[in-house]
């Protein structure tokens, strides 16, 4: 039997996602980009999970687009037709990220090894970025004369605002780990042997919060960049209306009087 592309593992209400095709340091084929929407769908629908955990197997968290893939590398038969890059991006890339920044769930990324192209924009379009310090972050695009994809062009100015954010883009250079959290690209930067425990402590964390409140939070905060403060206003009022009316709401409120831990269920 093939081996899988993305290894799944448990611990408590937290998944964990490796992608896993580590000789070609976990770049994406068709194949893994299946495996890894089927695995993200799973999570989704399993009301047990609270928390997802991508990460990558061996050295690397993902190199991005697996440039010897049939399905992009470009046919050098004079008078072949080229590759529909378009196609991938719609057919792939752009569903997974909508996944992720969709799941019902907060998602950790623990950027274990470099993530360059498609792979730093998976990294950084999930919710929390946490780094070993060896980790770092590549936006190789411009290098094979393509964009940043994978949602970087969004991602790249809202996270590091635009000089930063256009400066990685053209240029493709290697940022370090420590230096993506220290301009705010990341979460946070570790040692390289804190990173699963920090990774795992952080999703346990999240994991035991009010799920539908990290969700609405990711939401709005992201609708919000497109609002005037009134429109943006608005939107908080609609959600604070629908959050007040459920469970974990009651909970957080009844645990906070009676100074006691809340236990949140809602899902
Ligand atoms: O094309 C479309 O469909 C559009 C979508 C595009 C999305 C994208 O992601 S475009 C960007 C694609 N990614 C890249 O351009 C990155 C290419 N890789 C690198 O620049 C370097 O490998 C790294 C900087 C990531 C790491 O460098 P290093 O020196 O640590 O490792 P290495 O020796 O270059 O790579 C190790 C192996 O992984 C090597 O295989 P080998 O020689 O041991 O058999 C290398 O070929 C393989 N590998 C690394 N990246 C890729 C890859 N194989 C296929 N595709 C890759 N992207």
């Amino acid at each position: 039997m093939a081996e899988p592309l993305v290894l799944t593992g448990d611990a408590g209400a937290v998944r964990t996602l490796s992608l896993h095709r580590p000789a070609a340091l976990n770049s994406f084929t068709t194949a893994m980009h299946a495996e890894l929407m089927a695995a993200l769908e799973r999570a989704a629908n399993d009301t047990a999970v609270r928390c997802v955990v991508l990460t990558g197997a061996g050295r690397a968290f993902c190199a991005g687009q697996d440039l010897a893939d049939p399905a992009v590398a470009p046919d050098t038969t004079p008078g072949a037709a080229p590759k529909d890059l378009g196609e991938v991006i719609a057919t792939w890339y752009a569903p997974l990220v909508a996944r992720i920044r969709t799941m019902p769930v907060p998602v950790v990324a623990a950027v274990n090894g470099v993530a360059a192209g498609a792979g730093a924009n998976l990294a950084l379009c999930c919710d929390l970025v946490v780094a070993g310090r060896s980790a770092s972050f590549i936006q190789a695009f411009t290098k094979i004369g393509l964009v940043p994809d994978t949602g970087g062009t969004w991602l790249l100015p809202r996270l590091v605002g635009p000089a930063r954010a256009l400066g990685l883009a053209l240029l493709g250079d290697k940022l370090p780990a420590e230096e993506a959290a220290r301009i705010g690209l990341i979460w946070e930067c570790v040692d390289d042997a804190a990173l699963a425990e920090t990774a795992a402590a952080l999703a346990s964390r999240l994991a035991a919060m009010p799920t539908q409140a990290l969700v609405a939070t990711r939401a709005a905060m992201a609708a919000a960049q497109g609002m005037t403060i009134e429109e943006a206003l608005a939107n908080e009022a609609r959600i604070q209306r629908e959050l007040g009316r459920a469970h974990d709401y009651r909970e957080g409120v009844e645990a906070f009087r009676a100074k006691r831990a809340p236990v949140f269920k809602d899902r």
